[in-house]
C-alpha cells in the first residue's frame, strides 16, 4: 500500500509534533470534535487511519467503513472504544514504557509534596511570610517509616516501586492476578492493602472495574495517619467520598495529578489544606511527550509498511 495516498483522521487537537509528521507523511483529515465528525460520505470513506489524543467514540468508528487503524496519544486508552474497534478488526495501539520513569517521578514528588506540603511552602516564602512570620509550621506528616501500598503494579507502578526502595519505606501492592517478579507483599483486594498500609498509590487504568474503587471504605481502612496519591485515572477515586474523608480527617492528605472531569476539578478540593492538586501532568515534559508523538506515529507508520503495529493495546493484539 502506498502511504502517500494514506489518508490519517485526526479528531480534535494532537500534539504538534504528531501532527508535523504525520503530515509529512499521509494526508491528514482534520475535525474539531469527535462527536461532531460532519464528514461528508466521500470524506469519510478515505479515512484508513486514525490518530487521536482523547475521544474515539464508537459513533465515529461507525461511520468509516475503511478505518484499519487507530494511533491513540497515551498508554491509557479509555477516550478509544477499543470494543468497537475489535468488534471490526480494526488495531488500536497506545504510547506505552515511553512515559513510565517521567510519571513515576512526578508519583514521588507528588507524595513528597502531600506528605511534607512543600507547594504551600513555597508560596509561603513567595509571599513573604518568611520574613513578616518566622518559619513554615512542621509539617505534621513525614515520609519516614511509611508502608506504602500500590495499587497497580504494571510498567509504571514498578518503577514508581523502585523509586521508593530508596526512601527505606514498605511496600505491599494490589493487582488482580500477583506478580511473580517481585518480592513485595500482595493483597488480592484492594481493602485489605488499604487496611495494611498508610499510604495509597493508585496508578491503574480506567476500566469499568476500577471506577470508583477507591470509596469510603478503602478510605477509612487506610485511616486518620493515611494518604492517597493518584496518578492514575480520576475515575478511580470517589471524588464526594474524599472530599468528606479530607474534611473529617478519615485519611490525613492526598495529593491527586488526575480527576474524574478533567479539566473540571471539584471547588471543594480547591478549598483543603490537606491536598496537592496537579493539572495532570505526570507525563507532561517536552521529551516525554515528543516521545509519545514518535510512537504515535511510528505506530501508524509500521502499520501501513509491514502491516505491523509497533505497540497495540491487548484488546486488539498482532496477528499475522
Ligand atoms: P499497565 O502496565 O497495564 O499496568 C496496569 C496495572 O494495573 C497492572 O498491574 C494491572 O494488574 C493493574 N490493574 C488493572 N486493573 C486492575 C483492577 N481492576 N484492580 C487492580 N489492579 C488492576 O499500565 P501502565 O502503563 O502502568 O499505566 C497505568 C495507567 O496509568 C494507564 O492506563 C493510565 O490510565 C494511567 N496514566 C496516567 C498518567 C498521568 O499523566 N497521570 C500517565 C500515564 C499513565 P492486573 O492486570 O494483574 O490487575
Ligand atoms: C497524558 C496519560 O497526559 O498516557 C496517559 O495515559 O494520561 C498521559 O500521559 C495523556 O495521554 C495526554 O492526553
Amino acid at each position: 500500500m502506498s502511504a502517500e495516498r494514506i489518508t490519517v483522521l485526526i479528531p480534535g487537537r494532537i500534539h504538534p509534533r504528531a501532527r508535523a509528521r504525520l503530515a509529512d507523511r499521509f494526508e491528514l483529515l482534520e475535525i474539531a470534535s469527535a462527536d461532531q465528525p460532519g464528514l461528508t460520505q466521500t470524506q469519510a470513506a478515505k479515512v484508513v487511519g486514525a490518530a487521536v489524543s482523547g475521544q474515539f467514540p464508537a459513533s465515529l468508528i461507525d461511520i468509516l467503513p475503511n478505518l484499519k487503524m487507530i494511533a491513540s496519544f497515551g498508554v491509557g486508552y479509555d477516550g478509544v472504544d477499543v470494543q468497537a474497534a475489535a468488534a471490526r478488526g480494526i488495531v488500536v495501539t497506545h504510547t506505552p514504557d515511553v512515559l513510565n520513569d517521567e510519571v513515576a517521578d512526578t508519583a514521588i514528588a507528588l507524595l513528597l509534596n502531600t506528605v511534607r506540603r512543600l507547594p504551600a511552602a513555597e508560596n509561603y516564602l513567595r509571599a513573604g511570610r518568611w520574613v513578616q512570620e518566622g518559619s513554615f509550621p512542621l509539617s505534621p506528616l513525614s515520609l519516614k517509616g511509611r508502608h506504602v501500598g500500590i495499587h497497580g503494579l504494571g510498567r509504571i507502578g514498578l518503577e514508581i516501586a523502585a523509586r521508593l526502595e530508596p526512601f527505606k519505606v514498605t511496600i505491599s501492592y494490589h493487582t488482580r492476578r500477583p506478580r511473580d517478579d517481585v518480592s513485595y507483599g500482595y493483597h488480592d483486594t484492594l481493602l485489605s492493602l488499604a487496611s495494611a498500609v498508610d499510604t495509597l498509590i493508585s496508578i491503574v487504568p480506567k476500566t469499568p472495574e476500577t471506577i470508583g474503587a477507591i470509596n469510603a471504605d478503602v478510605l477509612k481502612a487506610l485511616g486518620p495517619n493515611g494518604v492517597l496519591i493518584n496518578v492514575g485515572r480520576g475515575t478511580t477515586v470517589d471524588e464526594p467520598a474524599l472530599i468528606q474523608a479530607l474534611k473529617e480527617g478519615t485519611i490525613a492528605a492526598a495529593g491527586l495529578d488526575v480527576f474524574a472531569e478533567e479539566p473540571k476539578v471539584p471547588a471543594e478540593f480547591l478549598d483543603l489544606e490537606n491536598i496537592s492538586l496537579l493539572p495532570h501532568v505526570a507525563s507532561a515534559s517536552i521529551p516525554t511527550r515528543n516521545a509519545m508523538a514518535d510512537l504515535v506515529v511510528d505506530n501508524l507508520i509500521a502499520w501501513f509498511d509491514t502491516g505491523r503495529p509497533l505497540t497495540p493495546v491487548p484488546e486488539t493484539p498482532f496477528k499475522a
